[in-house]
Order: structure tokens, then C-alpha cells, then sequence
């Protein structure tokens, strides 16, 4: 995926003519969407197609299961448009392994979760996701998913995978995380939903966050 406005839009609405109609609006500021189990149960698997036309898709299905059904997941995500796949990394290696081999087989990324962004995190993520993190990298991922509420965590864990993978980084706005910080601390993209999609001016609102990531990168 490539790197330019550092904006991804979290499309949790669950219409399909909502989507399209904030994808339209939003497309110019946004490097993808990122598309998940609240759309796709709403509106069906072809929403991907539908959305790939404004922007590279993330099928954020946040893949967790034995290594035949993460492929068989994976394949039916990349045929049905999407750019990229969102996969756990808690299941292990091999699990991770088959997400991997299946995006390269369609020329497609995986990004693994290394730590989520919400309070409950603590409970279980937090001591594994430098082991996930080192564990993306082995495997050969394109990134890691890395939490924007956390800043020092983002720091943590972009010193752990270095440069060469990317960070993907939700939190921002309604979970109460800040753009311009998650940036600062390593973050390549911030993924930004609510603030967007539920704001009468979703343009407007998409074109301030890309503002506000260029006041920390130029
Ligand atoms: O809080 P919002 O509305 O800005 O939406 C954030 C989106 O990022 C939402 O789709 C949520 O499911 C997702 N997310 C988190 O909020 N926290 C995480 O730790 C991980 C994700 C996520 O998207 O992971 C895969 C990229």
C-alpha cells in the first residue's frame, strides 16, 4: 500500500450506499479504507469491489483460526478486491505463515495486530506485543497494527520492527488518541473511523486530519 496522505478511513458504517456516498466524498484524502465485519455482514462481500474503485481496500477481518482456514479466508478476500488483509498474530507462525503465503500468491500485504488500542488491551495483549511484533517481522509481513492511545507503545514497537515494515495506527479521535502524536511516534498511517464517518462534513473532517499529519511530516 502506498504511503502519501498517512489517512486511513475505518468505514464501520453498515449500508452500502452510505459507504459509497462517504467514499466518494472522502477518496482524495485517504490512502484506503478500511473495510470490516460491521459493512461486509451489512452489505455483502461485494462491497470491497464497490469501495476498490475510490481506494486500495484493508479486509480488516482480523484473521485468527488454524493455518487451511486463514488461506481459505485470505483467498476469498484478495478475489473479492481487497488490497490488503488484517490478520491476528496471537494463533502463531504457522497460522500467520499461511496469511502471508496466500497474499503472495495474489501479490497482496498483511498487516498483523500487535497491539490493540483500546483499555481491555491490557488485559491479554500487552506483555505479547513486542513477540508479535518480532514475529511480523520473521514472517515477512508488510506491518503491524500498533495502538495511537498509546504512544509509547507505538514507540516500542516501531523500534522493534524497524523501518521496513509499517505501522498502522488506530485510536484517533473517539478512542481519544491524537494524529499528529501517533505520527510523531512511528505510526505510517492512522486509521481514524467515528470522527469521520459520523460527522456531517465528512470531507471536511478527513481534509483537517490530513492537515494535522502534514504539520508533524513536512
Ligand atoms: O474508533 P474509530 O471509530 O476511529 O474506529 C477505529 C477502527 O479501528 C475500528 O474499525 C476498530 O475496529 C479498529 N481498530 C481499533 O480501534 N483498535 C485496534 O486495536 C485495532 C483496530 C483495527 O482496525 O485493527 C486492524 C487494522
Amino acid at each position: 500500500m502506498i504511503k502519501n496522505k498517512g489517512l486511513i478511513l475505518s468505514m464501520d458504517v453498515v449500508e452500502k450506499q452510505k459507504a459509497i456516498m462517504i467514499a466518494e466524498e472522502t477518496c482524495d484524502s485517504v490512502d484506503a479504507i478500511k473495510v470490516g465485519y460491521p459493512l461486509v455482514l451489512g452489505a455483502g462481500i461485494g462491497i470491497i469491489g464497490e469501495l476498490a474503485r475510490y481506494a486500495p481496500v484493508i479486509a480488516d477481518f482480523k484473521v485468527a483460526d488454524i493455518p487451511n482456514t486463514n488461506k481459505l479466508i485470505c483467498e476469498h478476500v484478495f478475489k473479492a478486491g481487497a488490497d490488503s488483509v488484517i490478520s491476528h498474530g496471537f494463533p502463531g507462525r504457522d497460522s500467520l505463515s499461511s496469511c502471508i503465503e496466500t497474499a503472495e500468491e495474489f501479490g497482496k500485504e498483511v498487516y498483523v495486530v500487535a497491539e490493540m488500542s483500546h483499555p481491555g488491551a491490557t488485559d491479554f495483549f500487552l506483555p505479547v506485543a513486542e513477540s508479535i511484533a518480532e514475529m511480523a517481522v520473521e514472517c515477512g509481513a508488510a506491518g503491524v497494527v500498533a495502538p495511537a492511545t498509546r504512544p509509547d507503545s507505538l514507540k516500542r514497537i516501531r523500534n522493534i520492527i524497524g523501518n521496513e515494515l509499517k505501522i498502522m495506527s488506530p485510536g484517533v479521535g473517539a478512542q481519544g488518541g491524537k494524529a499528529s502524536d501517533a505520527i510523531s511516534s512511528g505510526a505510517d498511517w492512522i486509521i481514524v473511523g467515528r470522527s469521520i464517518y459520523k460527522s456531517q462534513y465528512p470531507k471536511k473532517v478527513a481534509e483537517s486530519i490530513v492537515a494535522e499529519i502534514e504539520s508533524v511530516t513536512r
